[in-house]
């Protein structure tokens, strides 16, 4: 296996983290580049249930997992999720697991931020998992954050914190809260510092290293192409840019080092928060979808909209992001449904397109146009080979593969990680 990158290629929660598991064992190094704990990847190996949020899936497996400058670290949920980890008896010490020290923190006033702005926008709200994470990431491109290495350095921190705090305190007084408590600030960081310090580290070199060495790295995505700041349904994205290129950036090694791009899709469409979603169901079908699919967040337990697959969107993130190949996940989810449906294209105003325009109101305003297949009556769950798949399910994949224009690489039929079958 070369360097393998994997990515959503709808609105996050694709079942990134079984493949991700599953890779994670045949590589020698797993890196988070972008997003922060707003990820939620669940990881099952028998019957353990792992929820990861911010560490690299690799530390299950014990494979070096190391995240990237491109993520915005959170410190206390990094213990917290570090803790928790432990507590189920995965190893995580220096030697196994390093942050980069230039990684922006998010700090509690970013988490108050999130949250008072959700709440002030009522309707209008993006639907954010409350973590800080636009918040951290407006701070780092405006030249005010905290970051990793500063953790070393706090007695010098005054000029930074003035005009963090100048910042903050603005915005805070506009929603009518006191101003940052800056006393309790440091000493929250000068409790929280040696505990990060010990895994910081510049991370671009230790990647230099360990590919000179000809290690396979893993570049392990969060989140989804739809949900990118830039190529995403914006302004209901999430604050970092999603796609396989972010790679590069968000690690420190070249663009040359993303290897195959692999997509990670479902066999159907949902989506957390809120914003456009063409073929969203808010019928009996979508409640079956989520019901079947077990379509709750990792982080923050909510429910996801679901609708029909939508290779509109898919055929788009593919490209924008460069896959190689997809891995289709959740097919089982489809078992038992008489007929299925697949948006090829959609229609604007009376005019068909065959892309997802970028204004907010025309993504709002497009209308599906849906092809019906027959669906299958047998069982998928838990097949291996193509020889266990029904003939209308191989149908239904060969399709898809068709309407977005990229192969299939993979295709996984339960949570559980060996269920999948490879494509050759
Ligand atoms: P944020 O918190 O600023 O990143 O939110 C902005 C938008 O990005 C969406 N978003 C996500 N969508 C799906 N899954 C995500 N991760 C968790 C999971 C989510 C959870 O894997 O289950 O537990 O709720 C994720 N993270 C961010 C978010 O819904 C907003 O639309
Ligand atoms: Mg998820």
């Amino acid at each position: 296996m070369a360097n393998v990158t994997v990515i959503g290629a709808q609105w996050g929660d694709e079942g990134k983290g079984k493949i991700v598991d599953w890779l994670a064992a045949r590589a020698d190094v797993v890196v988070r580049f972008q997003g922060g704990h707003n990820a939620g990847h669940t990881l099952v190996v028998g019957d353990t249930t792992y929820k990861l949020s911010l560490l690299p899936s690799g530390i299950v497996t014990g494979t070096l997992s190391l995240v990237g400058n491109g993520v915005v670290l959170d410190p206390w949920a990094l213990r917290d999720e570090m803790t928790r980890l432990k507590a189920q008896g995965v190893s995580i010490t220096a030697a196994n697991f390093g942050v980069a020290d230039n990684c922006p923190l998010i700090l509690p006033l970013h988490r108050d931020l999130d949250g008072l702005r959700e709440a002030a926008a009522g309707k209008g709200k993006i639907g954010t998992t409350g973590r800080g994470i636009g918040p951290a990431y407006e701070d780092k491109v405006g030249r005010r954050a905290i970051r990793v290495c500063d953790l070393a350095h706090l007695d010098a921190l005054e000029p930074q914190l003035d005009r963090l705090c100048a910042h903050h305190d603005a915005l805070r007084a506009g929603f009518g809260e006191p101003p940052v408590d800056r006393e309790k600030l440091i000493a929250e960081l000068k409790e929280i510092a040696p505990f990060v310090l010990e895994f910081a580290q510049p991370v671009w070199k230790r990647l230099r290293d360990v590919k000179k060495e000809g290690a396979k790295i893993l570049f392990e995505g969060a989140q989804g192409v739809l949900l990118d700041v830039d190529h995403g349904t914006y302004p209901f994205v999430t604050s970092s840019n999603t796609v396989s290129g972010t790679v590069a950036s968000g690690s420190g090694l070249g663009p040359n080092s993303a290897g195959f791009v692999l997509g990670i899709v479902k066999a159907y469409t949902t989506r957390v928060g809120s914003g456009p979603f063409p073929t969203e169901l808010e019928d009996e079908v979508g409640q079956r979808l989520g019901e079947k699919g077990h379509e709750f967040g990792t982080v923050t337990a909510r429910k996801r909209r679901c609708g029909w697959f939508d290779a509109v969107l898919v055929r788009q993130s593919c490209a924008i992001s460069g896959v190689t190949g997809i891995a289709l996940t959740k097919l089982d989810v489809l078992d038992g449904f008489e007929t299925i449906k697949i948006c090829t294209g959609y229609k604007l105003r009376g005019e068909v397109i065959d892309y997802l325009p970028s204004h907010a109101a025309d993504q709002a305003a497009v209308e599906p146009i849906y092809e019906e297949i027959e669906g299958w009556s047998d069982t998928t769950a838990g097949a291996r080979s193509w020889a266990e798949l029904p003939a209308q399910a191989i149908k239904y994949i060969r399709r898809i593969e068709e309407l977005i224009d990229c192969p299939v690489a993979s295709v996984s039929t339960s949570p559980e990680r060996d269920d999948t079958i490879l494509v050759r």
